[in-house]
């Protein structure tokens, strides 16, 4: 049966996006190297590697990425043109402290982001604004070995602070640290640089790094809320965190029990984030590791003070797990495929009703607003010689998501804030750094090594979620 109803009248429709992927102009303004401009390119099957300095045998697709840094007037007024109430980006930290540690901001960097801001605006659109996301300047991980160091909180703050400042008067909705729990994986080599910008040394335990940068990165997003709120109470801060819930292979209590640890460990972090305090099952781990974590007292404090205004998270995909024999999780092994979805060309497990069970669970657990800033299927695309890009696969995805959402929104009543597809233009996966891993409403006309002419074409989808807009979600 249909379900003609609409989504409530202020609904933040959008989509997403984040700086390294789609900016390019990695020099320019002033910009400092990232973290992401060592990036090399990989696939489904080889990861990405990282360099100590760039190769001129290696291509890095973020460098040009899909120029948005020239086009995003021409970009915006397609996002207008679908309707969006709102567009998540990301502000490259390295364009407005280029090393990360000065004590001056880069006023070229600055000014960028006013002029895209101002444009958004012109459309009415509201920027929705993540300030770490996978793009920590690569200076503070050469020469601090990145957040392993205390001293990034104060950089983190500062940057949090002037970005605050510049842009309060266009920004009300803000994020601190992109997908925070990603290095829940701490074993995956990719996880730990992109959080946390960390090469681990041989015989170095990565496990307790994750946990060690983790909590300075709460601690700096705690300081953080609480600066943004003293600038101006009415700012809306909020976590971003990854949710893949994580289901019990069977229904036999071994596998219940694990699966309730799973899920205890990969969201921990937007407990920290949302409670103010460390939930005690961990620092019983830290203790039974033996961790010696710097965790100190006054950092403690910050942590009850600097509570987010509300959960974003993205959703792709579900996990499934079942007891293995051990107590702790690890989620670089204890994963085991889930019998009952499919999953897509990059093996993400398609799970439109795990969207509606994530919204639910978030709100028991928290009591807080959400907003789904992330959510899409990343899949091949072919433009045809007229254009188009018949992508009727992703409109089913989107369907089936969106409709999931309904009903937490409509009939649960869960309190959701909006909903901001992810790559709702084309642009350089963040876990493989191909072109053709596409999320796009918008087609660029881009290939993984970067030829082709960056032209723009709007995808079927693109006119299925206008109408989704414009009908305000009773037309799916
Ligand atoms: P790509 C892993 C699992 C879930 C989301 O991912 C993830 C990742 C990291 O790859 O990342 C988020 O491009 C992230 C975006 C990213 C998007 O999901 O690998 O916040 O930066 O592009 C999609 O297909």
């Amino acid at each position: 049966a249909k379900d003609n109803r609409e989504f409530p009248a202020d609904f933040l429709w959008g989509g997403a996006v984040a700086a390294h992927q789609l900016e390019g102009g990695y020099q320019e303004g002033g910009k400092g190297l990232s973290i992401a401009d060592l990036f090399t390119l990989g696939d489904k099957d080889h990861p990405r590697t990282i360099t100590a300095k760039i190769e001129d045998d290696h291509y890095y697709p973020n460098h040009q990425a899909i120029d948005f840094y020239h086009r995003y007037p021409e970009d915006i007024k397609l996002f207008a043109e679908m309707g969006f109430k709102c567009f998540r980006t990301s502000i490259a930290w390295s364009r407005i402290f280029p090393n990360g540690d000065e004590e001056e901001p880069n006023e070229a960097g600055l000014k960028f982001y006013d002029d895209l801001f101002d444009e958004c605006l012109k459309y009415d659109i509201q920027p929705v604004v993540t300030l770490s996301h996978f793009e920590i300047p690569l200076h503070l991980v050469q020469e601090y070995g990145g957040w392993r160091d205390r001293r990034l909180i104060e950089f983190f703050v500062r940057f949090a602070d002037v970005c605050f400042r510049r842009y309060n008067n266009k920004v009300k909705y803000w994020m601190t640290f992109n997908e925070i729990n990603n290095q829940t994986n701490f074993e995956a080599a990719g996880h730990l640089y992109t959080n946390s910008g960390i090469i681990s040394q041989s015989g170095e335990d990565r496990e307790k790094l994750m946990y060690q940068a983790a909590h300075y990165e709460l601690v700096a997003s705690a300081q953080a809320v609480k600066l943004g709120h003293s600038i101006d109470p009415k700012m809306q801060i909020g976590s971003m965190i990854a949710m893949c819930p994580i289901y019990p292979l069977t229904s036999k209590p071994e596998d219940i029990l694990f699966t309730q640890r799973a899920m205890q460990t990969r969201y921990w972090f937007s407990d920290v984030h949302a409670n103010g305090y460390y939930p005690q099952w961990l620092l019983n781990f830290f203790d039974k590791k033996n961790f010696d974590l710097d965790i100190t007292t006054a950092d403690l404090a910050q942590l009850k003070e600097g509570t987010v205004d509300y959960i974003g998270f993205s959703y792709y995909m579900s996990f499934t797990t079942e007891y293995p024999g051990h107590e702790d999780f690890n989620e670089a092994h204890d994963l085991v495929a889930n019998p009952y979805v499919k999953a897509s060309e990059w093996g993400w497990q398609i799970d439109p009703t795990g969207l509606r069970y994530a919204l639910n669970w978030f709100t028991d657990r928290y009591h807080l607003p959400l907003f789904v800033v992330e959510n899409g299927l990343g899949a091949v695309d072919q433009l045809t010689e007229d254009h188009k890009v018949h992508d009727d696969y992703r409109i089913k995805y989107m369907h089936d998501h969106i409709l999931q959402m309904k009903k937490a929104v409509l009939d649960d009543g869960v309190d959701l804030m909006g909903y901001t597809p992810w790559g709702c233009i084309d642009l350089v996966s963040a876990g493989t750094g191909e072109m053709s891993k596409r999320y796009g409403f918008i087609y660029v006309d881009e290939d993984d090594y970067g030829r082709g002419s960056l032209d723009r074409y709007r995808k079927d989808s693109f006119y299925w979620y206008q109408n989704v807009i414009n009908t305000n979600g009773a037309e799916l």
